[in-house]
């Protein structure tokens, strides 16, 4: 069998589509997401199957709902559902509180609550359930992110023979600060479980085989060019950078759509015709939003005669509420926008346009088209799909991308963005007076590289090359010149810890 005969079988925390049981009422819509973005115009084009919590404990009627749903899909959702307090310590607790951000390389905000770890196994049991459930011979099982890196350890213990793969969306982190993961052994040892690997920069590829190098006893580890194998317990695996993308086409063709010219003109007629600087983040504090305003704040400062001229538009996507962190940066970033709108409005100009809430798609492209700077400034990015949405919509091939050198996407756009340090003010604000004074020639010449390099290296062809990379990796046997045994130690921990509560 062919890998793209085989069918696509995804497991992500969260189904593409999120459930809002009340009592009497029910109500599914689609998530917002850069898991999401990526995976869902894979899975409607190859058809396949999706695994995945739908953020509540088991109601029947969300079953029912999903299934009329599917009947006019070509895949097929199965879903995962946790009890609340399941979720509490394995979701807000382990996935949000102590992994996002220590992979994001910010120890201070953890929260190692002592809880959260057990819940996080007993939760990666509740995924298993599901991939056993769905999971045919011949599958390729992709199973994705940090909520889920114990998944091959808990399915092989129950004796699953499938291929499955796993792709890392966010950064890993180098090894001292990994380091401070508790069961960074336990961790480390389950995802050398997996047949694939993929990370989305070479850094962070990097810096899983440092952790495994350090933390992980017995690990052999072989180069072959870009690629890795790794054998542990007596299982290989193929380790390799595969950095995410976006449909190109779709955007492209999304772009030139009735209702995004429609939705161009409106918001250039809302905004009196000045230049749009456009941010566009869920709302998390790895994406840098009150550094950003700041920065734009010190732009009007320092340049008053651009006061009147150019407008900030900040779309914040709503994220992880229940979390206290969430919610204080929500707060933080609207008193910072009163503060600069208080400050700096005049009758008739609004410097900064806030929305918090989940735009449609056209609404969201027609936004990308209007605006003559992107600010894609985040402390750290695993990739970031909005720059590349950005100049993936730019079909007049205008407007500048100014990119955090913390997110994954500069090691690609890096030929086409103005690059800057986002916790550097001033270096942000020299980027963007240079994005606005910037001549249509060198804007064309910048985007048309970037544009280049985003159609050709789609989301589809990621995908390509990743399924065929772990198809590889399980076809082949291992290189003979591998030892084979390597300590069981680590299997045993973890057999422990995932069965022994
Ligand atoms: C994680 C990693 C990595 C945003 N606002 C709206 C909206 N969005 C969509 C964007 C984009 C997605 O959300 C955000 O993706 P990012 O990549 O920027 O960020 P995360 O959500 O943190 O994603 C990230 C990604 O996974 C993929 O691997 O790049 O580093 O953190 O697609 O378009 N979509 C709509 N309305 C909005 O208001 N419709």
């Amino acid at each position: 069998m062919k890998m793209d005969e085989r069918r696509l079988v995804v497991v992500s925390n969260r189904l593409p589509i999120m459930v809002e049981a009340g009592e009497n009422t029910l109500r599914l819509k689609p998530s917002c997401g850069g898991l999401v973005s990526a995976l869902l115009p894979i899975l409607s084009e190859q058809g396949g199957c999706w695994i995945g919590a739908t953020g509540g404990a088991y109601d029947h009627r969300v079953v029912d709902a999903l299934k009329r749903w599917c009947a006019t899909q070509d895949y097929s959702l199965v879903p995962v559902f946790l009890t609340a307090a399941e979720s509490a310590s394995f979701y807000q607790g382990c996935s949000n509180e102590i992994i996002w951000p220590l992979f994001h390389g910010v120890p201070s905000r953890c929260n190692f609550g002592p809880e959260y770890w057990s819940g996080y196994c007993t939760a990666n049991e509740r995924f298993a359930d599901g991939v056993e459930g769905a999971w045919k011979s011949g599958d390729f099982v992709w199973v994705h992110d940090y909520h889920l890196m114990l998944l091959a350890h808990v399915l092989r213990s129950r004796g699953a023979d499938c291929r499955l793969a796993y792709f890392h969306h966010i950064p890993f982190p180098p090894p001292d600060v990994f380091e401070k993961l508790p069961w960074r052994m336990e961790m480390l040892g389950a995802l050398a479980q997996f047949d694939t690997l993929g990370f989305q920069t070479a850094r962070d590829r990097r810096n899983f085989v440092a952790c495994l190098r350090r933390w992980l006893p017995g690990v052999r580890i072989y180069r072959g060019g870009e690629r890795f194998v790794i054998r542990a317990a007596g299982h290989s695996a193929a380790i390799g950078n595969y950095p995410i993308s976006v449909d190109y086409d779709d955007l492209a063709a999304e772009a030139t759509s009735p209702a995004v010219l429609a939705g161009i003109e409106a918001i250039q007629q809302g905004i009196s015709r000045a230049s749009i600087i456009l941010g566009v983040d869920r709302l998390d504090y790895t994406k840098g939003i009150p550094e950003r305003l700041t920065a734009f704040e010190a732009l009007l400062k320092t340049h008053p005669e651009l006061r009147g001229h150019v407008t900030m538009v900040q779309i914040v996507v709503p994220s992880r509420e229940s979390i206290p962190e969430y919610k204080e940066l929500k707060l933080r970033i609207e008193m910072t926008v009163s503060k600069i709108n208080g400050e700096y409005g005049s009758p008739g100009w609004v410097p900064i346009h806030y929305l918090h809430r989940c735009v449609s798609r056209a609404e969201l492209v027609a936004f990308y088209r209007a605006a003559h700077v992107a600010l894609v400034t985040p402390l750290k990015d695993g990739m970031n799909l909005v720059a590349k949405e950005f100049c993936a919509s730019r079909v007049d091939d205008r407007g500048v991308l100014v990119l955090s050198e913390f997110a994954g996407a500069a090691e690609e756009l890096r030929n086409g963005a103005l690059l800057v340090n986002p916790y550097d003010t001033q270096g942000v604000v020299s980027a963007l007076f240079l994005a606005l004074a910037m001549s249509d020639s060198e804007q064309q010449q910048r985007m048309q590289t970037m544009r280049a390099h985003i159609r050709e290296h789609n989301v589809f062809r990621w995908a390509r090359t990743f399924r065929s990379q772990g198809f590889a990796a399980r076809a082949s046997r291992p290189p003979a010149f591998l030892p084979h045994s390597s300590p069981s130690f680590i299997s045993s921990r973890l057999a422990l810890m995932t069965h022994g509560r």
